[in-house]
């Protein structure tokens, strides 16, 4: 089945086959492809070689290069249904959120090619007569992209349509666990690159590797700017290296995301909401929601009405109209019951979180989502376990659910559900949460592109996507132009 995908994505088999790096479905544990791994000298290779393809693509004018985004786009829209379902047997995502993870990569191209055009600066009235300053913003040179297994097509998408745009040539890193929906996104931009016509060969690359071939990436001084998704751990490891050379970084790391639900909110919303955020991608999202902070005036209910529907939830094969996936490998499930261990002999009362036998999958790892009832922000709740764990807590004021929410070492997303216009713009105020994303009514994942995306403390502060985001892939140059016959001096200053 992978096999007739990745053919179908223009894949060439050799790319695939026969490499020492074996790729595991986590739908059933199956082979699904054997790749080679670059050395950290044919790292270096392709920084060359996408040094060269900057020096010629920052030359194209912007509009012209949001061409190359749109055709990238239309290759996309053609391929959303393989590529999507690629993403299903490499990351063991759902078919609904593997098709949708393949329209947030159509949306940011589309975002791209508008934002093509409108890369603007500012002009900026001078103090000195017969003078203007103004703002323009150039190409960055190249841009290195590591990604994480668990949006393996789309976070690539996200960084690289911006990058383009802004002039910038990239090359890709993604996680050793998802090399095979890399490959094939690889095939398809090949395929834009071919439609567009004179674009430079290397502007694109991918770069399957390890350790070592990651900080051959890191350390270049040619990567003007590294973009980081995965854990804080990476992240603490990667931002140092980067700064020690001056570089620039975008980091995305993990958060630690909250709802809280106050006494007016509509748990009929609240419980689908808290649903699609805690249990959806089987809890593997940076924007999962992993804790609950309900009102004491609703916390029974919606326990009662949680586990209610945490019962019906279908866990099974990915691609067969279940709710729930398997997790991406046995560390991944390990890490979780290790959480739930710990959070048992700190008093907390769990329910689910069991492993579920799926026929024909003995060798993946599926388990019920869980939720844990707990006293207080324990150790274990304040780090972030990638796996379906709900953690819920009481509060009485809502300066308390505020302090809990931001009572964590990560500050991704938040959200509030509540009636109350107070509450909610309270919430999203200068004291309210300290996160990223703050939003109202819906959960903690899920967010649009045309919105900077990114979070506070831990979460490592980049912004990705929408909004100005843009400005992060580009360097800002201050012109001062002097069209008088005069040499006026700023500040007064007379130097004769
Ligand atoms: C991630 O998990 O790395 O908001 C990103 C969301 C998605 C992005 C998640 N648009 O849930």
């Amino acid at each position: 089945m992978v096999d007739k995908l990745l053919a179908a994505l223009g894949v060439p088999s050799q790319v695939y086959h026969g490499g020492p790096h074996i790729v595991h479905s986590p739908i059933d544990g199956s082979q699904i492809g054997a790749v080679a791994l670059d050395t950290p000298e044919q790292v270096t290779e392709k920084i060359s070689r996408a040094q060269a393809a900057f020096e010629q693509w920052r030359q194209v004018p912007a509009p012209r290069r949001g061409e190359l985004v749109r055709l990238l786009g239309e290759v996309l829209r053609k391929n959303k249904q393989a590529l999507g379902e690629l993403v299903s047997w490499e990351a063991g995502k759902i078919t609904q959120e593997g098709q949708g993870e393949v329209q947030e990569m159509i949306d940011i191209c589309d975002f791209a090619v508008g934002l093509s055009r409108q890369l603007y600066g500012l002009t900026i009235a001078s103090e000195r007569p017969g003078h203007h300053m103004r703002e323009t913003w150039h190409p960055l040179g190249v841009v290195g992209v590591i990604s994480a297994f668990n949006f393996p097509v789309a976070v690539w998408s996200w960084n690289t349509a911006l990058a383009l745009v802004a002039g910038n040539a990239v090359i890709w890193k993604p996680s050793e666990k998802t090399p095979l929906t890399a490959l094939a996104c690889q095939a398809l931009f090949e395929q834009a690159l071919t439609m567009f016509g004179d674009a430079p060969a290397d502007l694109s690359q991918v770069s399957v590797g390890g350790r070592d071939a990651g900080q051959a990436l890191v350390d270049d001084a040619r990567v003007a700017l590294v973009s980081a998704t995965g854990s804080t751990r990476m992240g603490r490891e990667v931002g140092p290296r980067v700064a020690a050379r001056f570089g620039r970084t975008i980091l995305e790391l993990g958060g630690n995301n909250a709802m809280i639900l106050a006494p007016s909110a509509d748990l009929d919303l609240a419980v689908r909401g808290i649903l699609f955020s805690a249990v959806g991608t089987a809890g593997q999202r940076c924007t999962t929601l992993r804790r609950l902070i309900a009102h004491e005036s609703v916390h029974d209910e919606i326990v009662t009405r949680l586990k209610a529907a945490y019962d019906k939830v279908r866990i099974g094969h990915p691609l067969q109209g279940n709710l729930v996936g398997p997790l991406i490998d046995k560390q991944s499930y390990d890490a979780m019951q290790d959480a739930l261990t710990r959070a048992r002999e700190q008093g907390a009362r769990v329910f689910g979180g069991e492993r579920v036998q799926v026929e024909g999958c003995a060798d993946a790892y599926y388990v019920s989502p869980a939720i844990v009832e707990v006293d207080a922000q324990i150790d274990v709740v304040k780090h972030e376990t990638f796996a379906p764990i709900l953690y819920v807590m009481r509060y009485r004021s809502l300066d308390e659910a505020i302090a809990l929410n931001n009572d964590v070492p990560q500050g991704l997303s938040s959200c509030i559900f509540t009636t109350d216009v107070r509450e909610a713009e309270r919430f999203q105020s200068a004291t309210g949460s300290d996160c990223g994303i703050a939003n109202v009514n819906i959960g903690t994942s899920g967010a649009e592109i045309g919105g900077a995306f990114g979070g506070e403390k831990e979460t490592g502060g980049g912004r990705e996507s929408g909004s100005d985001a843009w400005k992060g892939y580009m360097r800002r140059q201050t012109n001062t132009v002097n069209y008088s016959r005069e040499l006026p001096l700023a500040q007064g200053i007379t130097f004769d």
